[in-house]
């Protein structure tokens, strides 16, 4: 039958030129990437986009991967066709269906127990692998696209219904997820499920592998409250007075969120204690593991510096004596065993070096 199917001339005809396929390709990997990196932000409303150019954009992530695919299926199954570069495009291959795979079970509520890591850290993990990949994939094969491949009107409708099969396919996943009522439809906006109930037992320690400290003796701690100050000071457990009570939902990138009533210090009132310069601009928070965070001087104010959770006193791995809860920042915002407050001129981007790489866990 000369021209095939209906079915196969109209994925005919959406099927971008080759070098057209392996540009979007590239383009789609690094947008997923980036939104990907750029989501750990996120943990309020004004950031649903982000998450939703991610889905959408790994959703046509496959039909982008089965064109190439289909494409070049033959270097792979003819042995006479392999070249050196043969492993690492499957490989590449390989990671790009994982990457992509443990996103979508993610969705349908798949959570599998593992060592060491959250499930969700997987897909974090091989996505930046992919990108990787990618990148080396790209240099020993990439034919930048020419004008010839672009005919305006036929390219942006094979985009256009790409992107709106890709948002479909993610409303169609919610409402078969609500029908059957999986995990997965418990999800917030940035992804993460909840883990109910209410204090220290109730939600997973999460910590870098390396970040794991002794137990600290309260009899030896105390809280020092230094830089930009008129009075810098140093106080001792009991004398701080954890009077303040909030609740703040803390959301981790590792997947998992946990809406609790925090109880602690004020920052509003620890640096009214040791006034601030009025130039001051930043409060850095610092772990006795040298783990740090810092937050304009003004949102530092609205923080709380918790001794408890759920009425109880914070457990080691929680951070004892003293963690910071950060309404609207991510999780690892939220710095454990702090024993340090400076008040600063300027943020402090190195900060960024020691949070990139989220999702190690430390589970009790
Ligand atoms: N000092 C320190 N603080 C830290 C971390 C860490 O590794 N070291 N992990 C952060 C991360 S990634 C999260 S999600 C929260 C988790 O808090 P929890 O262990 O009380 O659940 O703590 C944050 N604070
Ligand atoms: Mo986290």
């Amino acid at each position: 039958m000369s021209g095939g199917s209906r079915i196969q001339r109209t994925l005919d005809w959406l099927r971008p030129p080759p070098r057209i396929v392996d540009w979007s390709i590239f383009t789609a990997v690094t947008i997923a990437a980036t939104t990907g990196i750029v989501s750990f932000l996120g943990v309020t409303p004004s950031w649903t986009p982000v998450f939703w150019i991610h889905r959408v954009v790994g959703l046509t992530l496959v039909v982008l991967l089965g064109f190439k695919l289909a494409r070049v299926r033959y270097r792979i199954t003819n042995t006479d066709q392999w070249q050196p570069t043969t492993a690492l495009s499957v490989l590449t291959a390989l990671v790009a269906f994982g990457t992509i795979g443990t996103g979508v079970a993610w969705v349908f509520g798949f959570n599998p127990e593992i060592p060491y890591f959250h499930f969700l850290s997987v897909h974090v993990g091989l996505g930046l692998t992919l990108f990787a990949l990618m990148v080396v994939h790209q240099r020993s094969r990439f034919r930048p696209p020419r004008r010839v491949d672009f005919d305006r009107r036929r390219t942006s409708m094979q985009y256009s219904v790409m992107l709106v099969a890709g948002a479909l396919t993610y409303r169609g996943q919610e409402a078969i997820n609500n029908l059957l009522n999986t995990p997965g439809s418990e999800r917030r906006l940035t992804g993460s499920r909840r883990e109910a109930g209410t204090g220290n037992g109730s939600f997973p320690p999460t910590s870098w592998v390396a970040d794991d400290p002794d137990r600290i003796d309260l009899s030896e701690w105390s809280l020092t409250i230094t830089g930009a100050v008129e009075r810098p000071r140093q106080l001792p457990y009991d004398e701080l007075s954890p009077e303040t009570r909030e609740e703040a939902l803390l959301d981790c990138t590792s997947g998992w969120y946990t809406v609790q009533e925090w109880r602690g210090v004020r920052v509003d009132d620890v640096l009214d204690a040791v006034g601030p310069e009025t130039d001051a601009a930043y409060v850095r928070f610092v772990s006795v593991t040298g783990y740090r965070w810092s937050l304009p001087i003004d949102e530092a104010r609205d923080a709380l510096l918790a001794t408890h959770v759920g009425d109880e006193p914070l457990r080691h791995g929680h951070g004892r004596p003293l963690r910071l809860v950060a309404p609207d920042r991510r999780g690892f915002q939220w710095v454990k065993w702090i024993d340090r407050v400076e008040v600063r001129h300027h943020g402090d981007p190195a900060q960024w070096l020691v949070t990139l790489i989220s999702g190690f866990t430390d589970r009790d």
